[in-house]
């Protein structure tokens, strides 16, 4: 395995001083090393892909050095624009290393590892997408033993090249972190149990459209153990940060139905731009569970600690704002929200962490589809 530490100082040792990206599963121990042992202005925790892509490009324009631009697979969405038409060679050729995290990875005999539905397609299609974009890659893994020679020469060839050049990372790759700074626990209630007090003080008729991340494992898993049916639910597998605009566009198409959208900080940062629209929809409540981190793959921190997100959501145009930060709180301002007849923002206050043993969804995306739009083609 890779050690972080070794990993980290070989970059640092070839003048690689700026690091940025958003929050990976595979890459936790390295990101962990990251937070741990960079100054602030250093490493940054980007709010999405494609700003990672631009943060690096201001930083190589101003300092002459490539970034080390941090993501996983699925994020390759985000980062094809200021890729292909700022980064690439034939446009301002800017010279980056990109660390990507394959999740879906093909194994060397061909095999696709399995790993959860919305990472099949991605992690399939991973190496032919950075082929098309014109981005060399190496792949790394638990057996690699010379990491210092290889990122020597990505280094070098994105220099001599002057482009965007990748290390495709496998599970597993990294070893563990000495220590893990990014859980501390805090006085509010854990994810879970705000969703279970969402489910059970939500009519039973409301449609639940929930965000990436353990959020959707955790409302599948509470259904259960309420034994409740997952027909109002849409579970928004991936596509992070989009769960909202799905809320909406549900809201704006049957305006008698009340939609609620739960969402997550990471999530609301990525793509807060589109909190302008949803604040639009009177049949919409959006319940942001705020941990102020990236729980889902390792609790890394967001900038949502230093955000008044409810008060964004009002500057937003959503008529109702309200942040709570207990369940009992939670549960109030929900029966008070029965109602409403206007666009209603809540931020919940949350602690990081989830259970060890949550399972995952045990119907497929589609089954879940097709059940879910039954349910929203009866009228109301
Ligand atoms: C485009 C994209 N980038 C990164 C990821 C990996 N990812 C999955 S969940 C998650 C964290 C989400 O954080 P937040 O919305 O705050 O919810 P929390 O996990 O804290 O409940 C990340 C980074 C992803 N699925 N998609």
């Amino acid at each position: 395995m890779i050690d972080p530490n070794v990993f980290l100082k070989t970059f640092i040792k070839s003048d690689i001083r700026f690091f940025t990206g958003v929050p990976d599963s595979l890459l936790k121990e390295v990101c962990s090393c990251f937070s741990d042992q960079l100054k602030d202005n250093s490493h940054i925790i980007a709010t999405n892909e494609g700003a990672a892509i631009s943060l690096g490009i201001g930083h190589y324009l101003a300092s002459s050095r490539p970034a080390l631009i941090y993501l996983q697979n699925s994020g390759l969405g985000n980062i094809i624009n200021p890729l292909i038409s700022l980064s690439h060679k034939d446009i301002y050729s800017i010279p980056a290393i990109l660390l990507i995290g394959w999740r879906g990875e093909i194994l060397e005999s061909g095999i696709q590892k399995a790993d959860e539905p919305q990472h099949r397609v991605q992690g399939r299609i991973t190496c032919e997408q950075l082929e098309l974009l014109g981005i060399k890659y190496k792949i790394i893994d638990a057996s690699t033993t010379n990491i210092e020679e290889i990122i020597n020469d990505v280094i070098s060839e994105s220099i001599i090249e002057s482009s965007p050049i990748a290390l495709l990372v496998r599970k597993n790759t990294f070893s563990k972190y000495k220590k893990n700074l990014l859980f501390q626990t805090s006085k509010y209630s854990l994810r879970e149990e705000i969703i279970k007090s969402i489910l059970i003080n939500t009519p039973p008729e409301t449609i639940i459209v929930a965000t990436t991340g353990m959020a959707s494992r955790e409302v599948f898993e509470t259904r259960e153990n309420l034994k409740q049916n997952h027909s109002k639910d849409f579970l928004t597998v991936g596509g992070m940060g989009h769960a909202s605009q799905i809320a909406a566009g549900i809201a704006i198409e049957q305006p008698n139905r009340k939609v609620l959208c739960i969402d997550g900080d990471g999530a609301l940062l990525m793509h807060t731009g589109s909190l302008a629209i949803s604040a639009g929809c009177p049949n919409l409540i959006h319940i942001l569970i705020n941990n102020c981190a990236h729980d889902s793959v390792g609790g890394q921190p967001t900038k949502a600690d230093s955000i008044n997100l409810s008060k964004l959501a009002k500057i937003f145009g959503y008529k109702i704002t309200k942040k709570v930060s207990d369940i009992n709180q939670l549960t109030k301002t929900l029966k008070e929200c029965k109602n409403n007849k206007e666009s209603t923002f809540i931020e919940v206050m949350s602690s990081k962490g989830s259970r060890a043993d949550l399972g995952r969804p045990t119907s497929t995306p589609l089954q879940n589809k097709v059940s879910f739009m039954k349910t929203l083609s009866i009228n109301v």
